[in-house]
């Protein structure tokens, strides 16, 4: 899929008619169709559960979802933070085809009473997956409203039964060279690792995601499987991951190691701490058009009444 003058349009603000960006109602009719057209379409080959099928009140879709159209598909696989492949937010989506997605393991171990090195079929299939639609705020000031596929972290912590020593979750991702021009860059310490402390890991937002818009996550958006923690900034959910390790002592994340005074290790979005060079009061939709005014950035993006209670007594601007 390349980007179109018209979705360029889209995301960088220019007069697109309001009836051209795919409304809700539109995406469920979509759904629907997907839904009918075979089982050959599931996920992954997995049994998947999808939130249309089931009562709403089964899904893990939290109260106070966004309330706001989704972002069209075509801009979430082509506007893309993944550095690996690049800086420029086209070079994921141009390499990220490169990828090789087979044969695919993650390994979860360390503070686990039971270890275990997950085929990603098995992975895919411990849980059920449904569809949440989450908002991804990025630190850079933007937001997306996606819906994605899979299932709470949660479920594959309990999996592999925490010992008491697990006090943070690490994710580690995949660095494969030939696939990904950006490793020769030292903008990061590859791999991109990103870190949880346990309680928001197994928090029910904090989601696995398998795919997104009812198909299986593209390269660039993570394949072929990711993490998405809603109420924190983008960066927090790591793409391609090959490694969830449960640890004893806080992680030094890449961001961290990279700029450790924009980048704390709690990242949650919060309009009241300004990133050092720009103010998070704000974001740009993308695919809003050229009229739609920056939106107000919400505590938490959104999800503080689900989350707030992690940080009792924490003063979130020093723990930023
Ligand atoms: N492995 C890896 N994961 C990553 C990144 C990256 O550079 N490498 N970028 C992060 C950032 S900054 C954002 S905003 C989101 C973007 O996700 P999206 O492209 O699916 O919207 O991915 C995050 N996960
Ligand atoms: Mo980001």
């Amino acid at each position: 899929m390349k980007m179109t003058s018209r979705d360029k349009a889209l995301l960088y603000g220019s007069a697109i008619p309001a009836s051209e960006i795919t409304p809700q109602s539109v995406w469920r009719e979509r759904r629907r169709w997907i839904k009918g057209a075979a089982g050959g379409l599931a996920l992954l080959g997995a049994g998947v559960s999808w939130a249309a099928e089931t009562p709403a009140a089964s899904s893990g879709q939290p109260a106070g979802k966004p309330d706001e159209p989704l972002t069209p598909e075509r801009l979430v696989v082509s506007y893309n933070n993944y550095y690996e492949f690049g800086t420029d937010k086209a070079d994921p989506q141009r390499y990220a085809s490169q990828l090789r997605l087979r044969p695919w393991t993650v390994s979860v171990e360390g503070e686990v009473a039971k270890p275990r090195v997950f085929e990603l079929d098995e992975l895919a299939k411990l849980a059920a997956q449904e569809e949440r639609i989450y908002r991804l705020r990025c630190v850079e000031a933007w937001s997306m409203v996606i819906p994605w596929t899979g299932y709470s972290l949660s479920h594959l912590l309990k999996a592999v039964e925490p010992t008491a020593d697990a006090k943070y979750v690490e994710f580690v991702t995949a660095t494969q060279p030939q696939a990904m021009p950006g490793l020769s860059s030292r903008i990061l310490d590859w791999p991109y690792v990103e870190a949880l402390r346990m309680d928001e890991a197994a928090h029910p937002l904090a989601m696995l995601v398998f795919g997104l818009y009812g198909k299986p996550l593209p390269g660039q958006n993570g394949a072929p499987v990711r993490l998405m923690v809603p109420w924190k900034y983008g960066f927090k959910s790591g793409k391609s991951i090959v490694a969830i390790r449960l640890v004893k002592e806080r992680p030094v994340t890449s961001w961290m190691r990279a700029a450790p005074h924009e980048y704390g290790f709690y990242a949650n979005v919060n309009p009241d701490v300004p990133h050092p060079r720009w103010s998070q009061a704000t974001e740009r939709r993308i695919g809003s058009g050229l009229f739609a005014s920056r939106a107000p950035t919400l505590p938490f993006n959104g999800y503080g009444e689900q989350v707030a209670s992690l940080y009792a007594g924490m003063d979130l601007s020093y723990y930023f």
